[in-house]
């Protein structure tokens, strides 16, 4: 009896511990942006308008794709369509880079940055002097309606995830995957 309720505690514990330790920045990984460095980013950014075009749509709450499969040595220029009633978001990055982008991104919605349906600002300073940057070279926020368009060379391969950081588009199901495969 002692020994169960005892290992039921252990367990509660642990999962009370689980998420804050995936949604703590990580610094080994993330850029002081939060945004990701281009090694883990598999590439560069790329000039406006070149590349292969990918295109992707996006509606409430998911990406037309699941998974987007490209080169390593190509540039790729992703055209992000939004179909929805609300802004959504085209971002690639480590499934970690970006878990530890998302609370910041929270903090944008709560300073009205971005409503549900507008981008207000893509810059902010925060009280404490820290600026916030919705604009990183590997994001882009659409309005509905609009199209958002990313141009990256990728010269590494990996896997990597597409996510709309947007509170609880991510959580109900909008991501897609991108497999860099070596050239
Ligand atoms: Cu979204």
């Amino acid at each position: 009896m002692i020994k169960l309720s005892h290992l039921a505690a252990l367990t509660l514990l642990a999962a009370a511990t689980a998420t804050p330790a995936i949604l703590a920045p990580a610094p080994a990984l993330a850029s002081p942006e939060g945004h990701g460095n281009n090694a883990q980013l598999l590439g560069q950014p790329a000039a406006r308008g070149t590349g292969r075009v990918v295109r992707i749509e996006m509606t409430e709450n998911a990406y037309s794709v699941p998974r987007i499969q490209v080169r390593a040595g190509e540039t790729i220029r992703f055209v992000a369509v939004n179909r929805g009633q609300f802004v959504h978001e085209f971002s690639f990055a480590p499934a970690a880079v970006a878990a530890a982008h998302r609370p910041e991104m929270a903090r944008m919605f709560e300073h009205g940055m971005i409503t549900p349906e507008r981008v207000v600002s893509l810059t902010m300073t925060m009280p404490d002097g820290t600026r916030m940057d919705l604009a990183p070279p590997n994001t882009v926020l659409v309005e509905p309606g609009k199209t958002g368009e990313i141009s990256w060379r990728f010269t590494r391969a990996g896997t990597i995830e597409i996510a709309c950081n947007i509170p609880g588009h991510y959580e109900s199901g909008m991501a897609a995957e991108l497999v860099v495969t070596p050239r």
